[in-house]
């Protein structure tokens, strides 16, 4: 098991530093704009300037890939995942409307575009209006700033900006991207894996959310059922919907060799309503967690996930991810487990 700096947006030279100060292996990219000043200047393509305003990203160049593999491996690190392409290049795909075939024959060009940079796993969900909090600045332990969920509101702020959606009609889209991408993946030797949907209600805003449980993680593993495609597990979001579930989920998966990667984080409560937590407190215990994969003989990669804002903290969150990434690598060398990132 490798313990890896996660959920960049963007990246910068010395947020790669800090990965591989607080011992990383590795980092996850996740949803980049590479359109975006900040991914412009990072990758160094002012140089394009002169020939005029480029046009929107629909799909990701290998070469822009390689160049940010080779811009994170130039710290000592490695470039395991990206967590998604933005969701403006996906909705139509989930949704179901008109476009949905073009957002897929890009979808497609960017698998290829991973398979030639060689960034081994692409993440994705199902979700397109996003995970959703009815609370992003609670107060948790020592006044930390923390989101919530309460499904009484949830269910009552719809924002009607999306076309209402019923379970049939998402797994039909689902299933009609997964059938076409599952086989470029495969060719490409890019694993795509699930993330499930957070929060983990029926429906929210219209849209039905299909993969906020075993039972629907066990029917998509069963259709698409590839090495090429897995589960992203995040103990977050699973617990949001009981931690017993989450446990009983996350052995089912590891013992079938699909979960690709994790995302460890706690919840406090569980629906109607869940707060987000601090590693050490909460309803998921991260050494049960952790043993189970383990036992199960995992040997992918652990991230944090999203971690409570703490004093004088940036908007990425070093601190908070500092004291929660340290908190599980010292967990994986107390099991006697590798963590892949102590070696200088
Ligand atoms: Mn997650």
């Amino acid at each position: 098991m490798r313990v890896l700096a996660g959920q960049f947006r963007e990246l910068t030279q010395a947020d790669l530093a800090f990965a591989r100060q607080i011992g990383c292996a590795g980092v996850m990219v996740n949803k980049p704009d590479l359109d975006s000043p900040a991914w412009v200047a990072f990758l160094n393509k002012e140089f394009t300037a002169a020939a005029g305003p480029r046009p929107p990203t629909k799909r990701w160049s290998a070469l822009d890939l390689a160049q940010m593999r080779a811009a994170v491996e130039a710290h000592g690190l490695t470039l395991d995942c990206i967590e998604g392409v933005p969701r403006n290049l996906i909705d139509k795909a989930m949704l179901g409307l008109p476009g949905a075939d073009e957002q897929i024959d890009h979808f497609k060009a960017t698998i290829r575009a991973m398979g030639q940079a060689g960034i081994p796993i692409l993440g994705y969900n199902w979700i397109p209006d996003g995970v959703w909090r009815t609370a992003k600045a609670a107060h948790g332990r020592g006044g930390a700033l923390i989101t919530a969920y309460d499904d009484d509101v949830g269910q009552r702020v719809a924002t009607g900006s999306l076309p209402p959606r019923d379970e049939a009609a998402m797994w039909a889209n689902w299933e009609r991207f997964i059938t076409e991408v599952l086989p470029v993946a495969e060719a490409a030797g890019v694993k795509l894996s699930l993330h499930p949907d957070d929060p983990p209600v029926p429906v929210l805003d219209g849209v039905a959310r299909i993969f906020r449980d075993e039972a629907a993680f066990a029917r998509a593993m069963s259709f698409a059922d590839s090495p090429s495609h897995g589960v992203c597990f995040c103990t977050g979001t699973f617990a949001e919907a009981g931690a017993d579930a989450m446990m009983a989920a996350l052995r089912r998966f590891a013992r079938d060799g699909r979960i690709h990667y994790v995302h460890l984080r706690s919840v406090a409560g569980a629906l109607p309503r869940f707060a987000e937590a601090f590693i050490d407190e909460g309803s998921v215990d991260p050494v049960a967690v952790l043993r189970v994969l383990r036992d199960e003989g995992f040997d992918g990669s652990i991230i944090d996930d999203h971690v409570p804002h703490v004093a004088e903290d940036t908007v990425w969150g070093h601190r908070s991810r500092a004291y929660a990434t340290g908190y599980i690598a010292g967990i994986i060398r107390a099991l006697g487990a590798e963590t892949g990132g102590t070696t200088p």
